[in-house]
């Protein structure tokens, strides 16, 4: 019998990819869609109309209930968060409830209706725990060992579904795992991250349709992977024997500067200074400075790989977006 999975975050970014890669294995696939009227179901309906919406929203557990006992998951991916940093200091009580406490109410929806044992549970955790305060290891990257200092509601909210997602493990024997995944960008990205936001508005600069990109802080370092490499990672942690937690990184470490060198070049523009403006808008009350990842358990435990390397993703983004506003008339 196909096994079941039940995707928390299935129109965001990873849920896309995750969706498309549990179908190609045969899975059943129930993704979960919040609100009266989301605008990005009709997107799901179109594109994948293999997955099973269910009405839930992760603040409400009665109704995370509900998408359990209609979907009677094997395995149960919680990719749902408020999960934009900058935004986090902007609602951090809305971030602590949705991105923090949301977590818990997923696993006590598990308890309660006697899935403990047999379903599997996957937590969304993040290199924004690291913080990139402390620095301190040169050459080798933060792994599961390293030492956390969120520098936003979104990190703090996010230690804490690690947490707890760790403690129901101990506590109840639970098969819960979490990724702690360094940040992994593509096609799907949402507009309001950074790659995306470069990448988009270099193809639209490249068509004529803008003349020049916003953007804040220029020198912060980013381990960026591409996300389809990313879910099949998820995939793993939930097929071991035993629940654990890794860290899925590429390993290298790039500045904000160096993204726009490869986004700009690929539409024959060298010298991208003159397109980028600086806006105080964009910068955040604390920084993550640095985030490099050390992806060797995952590699050693689970036999993962990224296959996508930074040029190449950069390549995809830009190419990608050419092709979307080309498509668009000038607006
Ligand atoms: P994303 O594109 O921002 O998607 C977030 C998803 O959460 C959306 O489907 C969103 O639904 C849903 N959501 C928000 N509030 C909700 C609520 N109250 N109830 C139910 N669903 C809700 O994020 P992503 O990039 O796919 O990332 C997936 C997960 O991995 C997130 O938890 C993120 O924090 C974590 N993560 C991401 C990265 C990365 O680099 N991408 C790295 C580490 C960890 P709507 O569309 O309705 O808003
Ligand atoms: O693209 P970003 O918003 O991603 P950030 O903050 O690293 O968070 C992403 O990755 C995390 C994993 O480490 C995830 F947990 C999280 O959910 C999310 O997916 O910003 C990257 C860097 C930051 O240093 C930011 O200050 O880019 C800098 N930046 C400069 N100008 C900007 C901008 N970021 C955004 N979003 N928009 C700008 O205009």
């Amino acid at each position: 019998m196909a096994k079941a999975a039940l995707i928390t975050g299935i129109t965001g970014q990873d849920g896309y990819h995750l969706a498309e890669f549990l179908h190609g294995k045969g899975y059943e696939v129930y993704g979960i869609i919040r609100g009266q009227h989301n605008p990005k179901r009709a997107r799901v309906e179109q594109e994948q109309p293999f997955v099973k919406l269910l009405e839930a929203d992760i603040t409400d557990t009665s109704s995370l209930i509900r998408a359990i006992e209609t979907a009677r998951p094997d395995e149960f991916y919680n990719l749902a968060a408020i999960s934009h940093v900058g935004y986090s200091f902007k609602v951090p009580q809305l971030v602590a409830d949705v991105t923090g406490k949301g977590v818990l109410n997923a696993l006590e929806a598990i308890r309660l209706t006697g899935g403990e044992k047999t379903i599997r549970f996957y937590q969304a955790s993040t290199s924004e725990m690291f913080g990139g305060l402390d620095y301190n290891r040169p050459g080798k990257g933060y792994d599961e060992t390293a030492l956390f200092h969120p520098r936003s509601p979104y990190g703090v909210a996010k230690l804490y579904g690690h947490w707890i997602t760790k403690n129901y493990r101990e506590s109840y024997g639970m098969h819960a795992s979490c990724g702690i995944l360094f940040n992994h960008e593509g096609e799907r990205r949402g507009l309001e991250f950074v790659t995306r936001k470069i990448s988009n508005a270099v193809a639209r600069i490249h068509l004529g349709k803008q003349d020049h990109i916003e953007l804040g802080n220029l020198d912060a370092k980013r381990d960026w992977g591409y996300a389809g490499d990313y879910v099949v990672g998820m995939w793993l942690m939930l097929q071991q024997d035993q629940p654990d937690d890794y860290v899925l990184a590429t390993g290298e470490t790039h500045t904000i500067g160096e993204f726009l060198d490869l986004a700009f070049k690929e539409v024959g523009i060298n010298d991208w200074k003159p397109y980028v403006k600086q806006n105080p808008a964009f910068m955040r009350p604390a920084e993550v400075d640095i985030l490099l990842g050390n992806p060797a358990k995952a590699e050693a435990k689970l036999g993962w790989r990224r296959k996508v390397d930074f040029p190449g993703m950069v390549k995809l983004m830009v190419q990608h977006d050419i092709g979307l506003e080309s498509a668009t008339s000038l607006d």
